[in-house]
């Protein structure tokens, strides 16, 4: 899977990340390390005049590990082009995004980016969401809503869970000091995911939703046997 994870970042930061590129959007999870490593490849002179803004403490981490410079979305408002990872992504470029808890601040970069790519394994590659991906839609919420945003999933036909630390006593807390509700839905609900997404958001209380609708431009996975599957 690691190979496949590579072999996915290396396609996108090669098709994507042009020496005229200047601010990059870095997002969260265990693929994006890979594109980090293609673009310090690409050399200090050209990494000399780029920023690299990240979406939370894991990126922001990735970036300075790698002597990469490290800009802030303040600065930074506007992007040439964010490479992200996904849990999921649809024959429509859809993608359910937050297995790793950070998808308010990827989707802040993904729109804010003029190009947005995501970066997969195989597993990933999906023709419906909810299929490959069955913990649920992401929700980040604010902790003071979260059991009321939890009745108001369930009234929605989801089965809601809120998301607990592993090594940590309690919830997952994201870095903007929030919760995380994992919330599956019926695969009839999964297969109208904008109409989700408008649903979800609109409750009271959350923050952002792990559906990434018409936001993804190019999906590039890695496959077992080597090769790469792009969707546009
Ligand atoms: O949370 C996210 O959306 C991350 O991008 C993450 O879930 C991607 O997963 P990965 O570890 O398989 O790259």
């Amino acid at each position: 899977v690691e190979a496949a994870k590579r072999a996915a970042a290396y396609a996108a930061v090669d098709a994507h990340v042009r020496a005229e590129d200047r601010v990059i959007g870095i997002g969260s999870g265990s693929t994006v390390p890979y594109v980090v490593e293609r673009i310090v490849q690409q050399g200090k002179a050209v990494n000399a005049g780029r920023w690299f803004v990240p979406t939370g403490f894991q990126s922001k981490e990735l970036i300075v590990h790698a002597g990469l410079q490290l800009g802030d979305v303040d600065c930074y408002p506007v992007i040439d082009v964010t490479i992200d990872g996904a849990d999921e992504v649809d024959s429509a470029l859809n993608a359910i995004k937050g297995g790793g808890a950070c998808h308010l601040r990827e989707k802040v970069l993904a729109e804010a980016a003029k190009v947005f790519v995501v970066v997969a394994d195989y597993r990933k590659n999906g023709t419906a969401l909810g299929q490959a991906w069955t913990q649920g839609v992401p929700v980040e919420v604010a902790e003071f809503a979260y059991a009321k945003v939890m009745r108001d999933l369930q009234r929605m036909g989801g089965k809601p869970v809120l998301r607990m630390g592993k090594a940590k006593a309690g919830p997952v807390v994201t870095d903007n000091g929030n919760f995380v509700i994992d919330a599956p839905f019926s695969a009839e609900v999964m297969a109208q995911p904008r109409a989700l997404l408008q649903q979800i958001k609109l409750l009271t209380g959350v923050l952002e939703v792990g559906l990434f609708v018409d936001v993804v431009q190019a999906a590039y996975f890695g496959n077992q046997d080597g090769t790469i599957t792009t969707k546009v």
